[in-house]
């Protein structure tokens, strides 16, 4: 400003300076004004979309208002940033989170409160309901599962503790597909989620990055030195624009930044094709610079290796450094205090382009000296590994990757050479190590680099994200690391998740009920979610109790309804005794190391079980008593081309269909499958649950999130010794959490046993695995589940079903009991389990990274 606007004009404009609404009044002005001239309607056609898109722009008027004031504050006090770099920001619905975290000033004037009674209010005055308008917002679903939902409770977090960093990741066109259910078997459609444009984003066309790919590396200087400075002259360019999305703390004015990139075509014109006659050609390659930001991959925990994947994310690496060092770069310090200003985090392998990226800019372009280059990139950067499953590590072939980025891969070798250098001083004489740790992996046919590896001699820190998956990473995958490095440089942060979203936004009657049985009914406690252990005092109160019961009885009418509504208004669970059947739920990516087909096997065995008492002559009284009322509820899309997992979507639907059509058992057992499993969604479904299911094979579920979620709204969980489950039983006290299994520590010799004994069946499983191969389930072709009874008899039973299927069934029966027969016991236990999971607010995991390996202050917004 101090450059462009004339010191006499500046009254002006301060007298002008847009204020954020703070009331009723102030709120349907702003409506009404983006309604007339933002959306050019009327009162006379504002439906319920346009209310939402202008209710939208007045609150994010309010919050880019506090978002400038933050980008002032930051960029005067230039503090060290955080950049968290992910592929994936899985962020659902943006408004109700806002009117959550915005606050305003309570109508007595006695202090400040979240914005949507307020909003709700005008809106009523208005004509519409805050309800249906919210209704109309399309989730921004651009993430596979876990892995990018973490990183919207990671920004979320960090912006609730004031810490000044930015998200960057890739505007997708398309997010991950909407899932239909035809005839059982799971059909992707596309999800344009910006059909109707996206009132969040902010498009900074002025914000543009020329992005380079393909083409060949020459030296000026006539060094033929791959470290000395080169040039790499591209034979394709794109153009990287930024569309800013405001992400708001809760409690506090701090507004961040999400930076979300999309590729356009640069306006240079291929003139020469042009002018010799190829119109056509010119304007479609124009055309394919839109393609690297048009579709998320649908791919959870599996590494697909395609050439536009890797475009997609130097396109983002790139971008998203340019923007970074910019930035640095008007605070005119020296580049060996880059890593004092900016802390990198990759979540998983997928930016680590960005590591090779900057010692290109920082040798090629700033003419540092390779190893003072160097040694600035391994301290800026660190990296979170989310799997240790050989399918999901990232591998590029090494042809592709030379054609799509020449300077790049000349970098890398020399990195790995000088690393290997290193690794043979240390051990001379240890040459099978220099080729398991090597970048490079001589594979055939082809060699292949193993970006996990790059990502750790790139980074100064390492961690994996639940105790037992770091320990696992440490003596397994990157066993041969630790050997080199010591064991300082891996760590753990257990994930967690956002209490603002996953409680007060999914659960607000809950969230309200702690909040006056904790003397806080302002809900502070979502800040310190410590405070919780208060709640302890009344697990044994009989009055709490009950209205602890009630609040779930209500969410479990709600989860009913959207299952009426997707079931084209026919009930399938019985409402009369909702509260009478226990809610049994696993809802998370299809995926055979999760076992939905140990779940749905379960389901079989015990609807044979009901079928054969009846059989025996019992009444179904006496069957109840055994086998008590139960939902069995499952939702979750699998990836397009993963041929076992849609083979469970369709086995969960036909098992359904014979189960809920059986009228002999009289609704003591009902099986659905929610199509489209999402975050609005999951924000109805996981405060219904009762039970959810948590059964990964030991050591292949990193560490899970929601699993927390389920917790943190009272509902217990059965689940393997694996991942985040772990810890919530040492913070929750096992005596509320329903374990089984085998430990991870046994899954090897298992499996290898497998491979030479003939499987041994638990008979509860033969029976299973022989009706559904009678056809029982698929009259019409009984042989279409054979891939996956076979899997466990004739294939060496991987996930090891065969193995745990009988501790599951027996902690069950254990559940049943409790549920159904000590009633008190189970609500006990459920106020014990929330009183206890403060430890998984994603706050907490926030304040780690930033101490630990970000060495980051929060930049407070003065009182
Ligand atoms: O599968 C893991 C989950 O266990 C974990 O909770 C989540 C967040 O850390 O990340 C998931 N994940 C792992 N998603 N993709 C990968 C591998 O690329």
């Amino acid at each position: 400003i101090d450059n462009i606007i004339p010191l006499h004009c500046r009254k002006v404009w301060s007298k002008h300076q847009v204020k954020k609404f703070e009331d009723n009044e102030g709120f349907q002005q702003r409506f009404i004004g983006h309604v007339e001239t933002t959306l050019a309607r009327s009162l006379y056609n504002c439906d319920d979309l346009a209310a939402y898109e202008a209710t939208s722009l007045s609150v994010r008027d309010n919050l880019i208002i506090n978002w400038n004031a933050t980008q002032q504050r930051i960029t005067a006090r230039d503090p060290k940033r955080v950049y968290y770099l992910s592929l994936e920001f899985l962020m659902g619905r943006a408004l109700d989170n806002a009117l959550i975290n915005m606050e305003v000033e309570k109508p007595d004037g006695k202090g400040m409160e979240s914005s949507r009674a307020l909003v709700s209010k005008s809106l009523d005055d208005l004509g519409f309901r805050l309800e249906d308008v919210l209704e109309k917002e399309p989730d921004a679903a651009l993430g596979n599962g876990g892995l990018g939902r973490l990183a919207a409770c990671f920004v979320d977090s960090m912006a609730t503790q004031n810490i000044p960093a930015w998200g960057y990741g890739l505007r997708y066109e398309y997010g991950i597909f909407a899932q239909k259910i035809i005839d059982g078997y799971q059909v992707e459609t596309p999800d344009y989620w910006l059909n109707f444009g996206d009132p969040w984003e902010i498009e900074r066309n002025e914000i543009h990055v020329p992005v380079t790919f393909y083409g060949y590396v020459d030296r000026p200087s006539g060094d033929t030195s791959t470290l000395a400075p080169s040039e790499w002259i591209g034979g394709e360019r794109v153009l990287a624009v930024a569309y800013d999305f405001p992400v708001p703390g809760y409690k506090t004015s701090t507004v961040n930044n999400l930076r979300l990139w999309k590729a356009k075509p640069t306006t240079e014109f291929d003139f020469a094709k042009f002018n010799s006659g190829d119109y056509k050609n010119s304007v479609d390659q124009q055309q394919r610079a839109e393609s690297i930001t048009a579709v998320l991959y649908p791919n959870d925990n599996f590494n697909q290796g395609k050439e536009l994947r890797l475009k997609q994310q130097y396109f983002w690496c790139a971008a998203s450094l340019h923007d970074i060092i910019r930035r640095f770069k008007k605070s005119h310090k020296p580049w060996s205090e880059f890593p004092e200003q900016v802390a990198i985090q990759l979540n998983d392998t997928h930016p680590t382009l960005a590591v090779v990226e900057l010692q290109r800019i920082l040798v090629d372009m700033e003419k540092l000296d390779w190893h003072a280059a160097w040694d600035i990139v391994v301290k800026t950067f660190s990296y979170t590994n989310h799997t240790v499953m050989q399918e999901a590590l990232e591998k590029w072939p090494v042809g592709l990757f030379g054609k799509l980025l020449p300077r790049h891969l000349e970098i890398i070798y020399d990195v790995n050479w000088f690393f290997l250098k290193e690794v043979e001083k240390k051990f001379p004489k240890d040459l099978g190590l220099l080729g398991r740790v090597s970048i490079i992996e001589e594979a055939s046919p082809e060699r292949q680099i193993r970006m996990a590896f790059l990502a750790i001699v790139g980074s100064h820190k390492v961690n994996g994200v639940a105790e037992l998956h770091s320990e696992l990473i440490k003596t397994t995958i990157f066993q041969d690391f630790v050997k080199v490095y010591g064991e300082k440089k891996f760590t753990n942060v257990t994930n967690g998740i956002t209490p603002r979203r996953w409680l007060k936004q999914a659960n607000p009657k809950l969230a309200e009920l702690i909040g006056q049985a904790i003397d806080d009914p302002d809900e502070n406690y979502l800040l310190d979610m410590s405070r919780l252990t208060e709640l302890a005092k009344k697990a044994d109160d009989p009055d709490f109790q009950e209205k602890w019961d009630k609040v779930k009885a209500a969410n479990k009418v709600q989860l009913a309804d959207l299952i009426r509504d997707i079931n084209n208004g026919v009930d399938i669970i019985d409402r009369e005794h909702i509260n009478n059947t226990l809610f049994d739920i696993q809802v998370k990516r299809i995926h055979e190391y999760k076992r939905q087909q140990m779940n749905i096997f379960g389901v079989i065995y015990r609807y044979l079980a009901i079928k054969r008492l009846l059989k025996e002559g019992a009444s179904i009284k006496e069957v109840a008593k055994k086998y008590p009322r139960k939902a069995s509820i499952f939702g979750g899309k699998s990836a397009p081309g993963y041929y076992m997992a849609k083979l469970i979507i369709k086995l969960i639907n036909s098992v359904a269909e014979v189960v809920n059509n059986d009228k002999e058992i009289q609704d003591l057992l009902k099986v659905v499958f929610i199509p489209d499993y999402n975050v609005s969604k999951a924000e109805i479904i996981i405060p219904a649950s009762d039970l959810s299911e948590h059964i990964s094979t030991a050591g292949t579920e990193a560490s899970g999130t929601s699993n927390m979620k389920f917790v943190m709204n009272g509902g217990l969980i059965i689940g393997t010794v694996d991942g985040a489950n772990v810890e919530i039983t040492r913070e929750i006290g096992e005596d509320n959490i329903f374990l089984f299994g085998n430990l991870s520590e046994n899954v090897e010799e298992l499996r290898y046993n497998h491979q030479f004994h003939e499987a041994e069946m638990p008979t509860e499983l033969d029976v299973v695995l022989k009706c559904i191969e009678s056809g029982k389930f698929c009259p019409d072709n009984a042989s279409e589940f054979r891939p996956l009874t076979d899997s466990i008899k004739q294939h060496g039973d991987y996930y090891l079903v065969s193995d745990d299927f009988e501790s599951y069934l027996a902690t069950q029966e254990l559940v049943d009991e409790v549920y159904h027969g000590q009633r008190q016991e189970w609500i006990k236990k459920s106020i014990l389990s929330v009183a206890n999971v403060g430890f998984f607010s994603s706050d907490r995991c926030i304040e780690e990274y930033s101490e630990t390996i970000w060495n980051v202050e929060p930049v407070k917004p003065e009182e």
